[in-house]
């Protein structure tokens, strides 16, 4: 897979190349490049933003150096590969394990951040000419511009590509991959300062522990997250 990603603060991708997206990318499975959106200004001040039309607080990102960006990472190609474009914001679709498996399937993802109030609408229109957009946000709470969220979408689509996590079974007992939260965790020993590990586990009857291991993760999501389970019929 390939990802590109757009930012004025290029740096705050470092992170990536760390750990286990790091290893994906020396392997050759991810192709990531992150780019510095003021590459494309021409000015000598690199100017990325402007005043709003119509006034208002803020700034707007203007669409010059986002529009050549574009030509270079997501050009004009009548019949061939389109990448999905994806632009973080507060205003969009909600990022769920099932978006992350989606985008995981895409041969090119290109991730622009915004900053300021926002970037000229006219951009997402000249991006959809390119690809599929999407506007997706990471929840409901508003961060000062795209690249940490950004930051978590990439980590949560690049686990998912085959090859990146060594066993693939430690990718379907997860929180959200069937729904529910994931059920508790223990290790030796089997009593730590007096707490003991839930004797069931220490039994060797694997049916049983199955069963325990699916109420507990019922159990858990009843309380922490009663959203995720269906409506009562009653
Ligand atoms: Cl994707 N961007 C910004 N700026 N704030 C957010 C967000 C994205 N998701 C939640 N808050």
């Amino acid at each position: 897979m390939r990802i590109d990603v757009l930012s004025i603060f290029p740096s705050y991708f470092d992170g990536l190349t760390l750990s286990l997206l790091g290893r994906a990318r020396d392997s050759g499975i991810l192709d990531l490049s992150v780019h510095d959106l003021r590459d494309w200004t021409h000015d000598r001040h690199r100017t990325v933003d402007d005043t709003p039309y119509g006034g208002g607080a803020g700034m707007v990102m203007k669409p010059e150096p986002w529009g050549l960006a574009l030509d270079d990472l997501a050009p004009a190609s009548p019949g061939g590969a389109r990448p999905t474009i994806v632009f973080p914001s507060p205003a969009g679709e909600v990022f769920r394990q099932s978006t992350a498996r989606d985008l995981a399937t895409r041969e090119h993802l290109v991730f622009g951040c915004g900053r300021y109030e926002g970037i000229d609408e006219r951009v997402f229109e000249e991006a959809s000419t390119r690809g599929e957009v999407r506007l997706i946000s990471l929840g409901d709470y508003v961060l000062n511009g795209g690249e940490v969220a950004v930051m978590a979408m990439v980590e949560a689509i690049g686990r998912l590509i085959p090859g990146v996590v060594g066993n693939p079974e430690s990718l379907v007992e997860e929180s959200h991959e069937d729904g529910l939260l994931e059920y508790p965790s223990y290790t030796k020993p089997a009593v730590w300062r007096g707490r003991e590990v839930p004797p069931i586990l220490l039994s060797g009857n694997h049916g049983a522990i199955a069963a325990w291991r699916r109420e507990q993760q019922l159990e858990r999501t009843r309380r922490r997250r009663p959203d995720l389970l269906p409506d009562d019929e009653d």
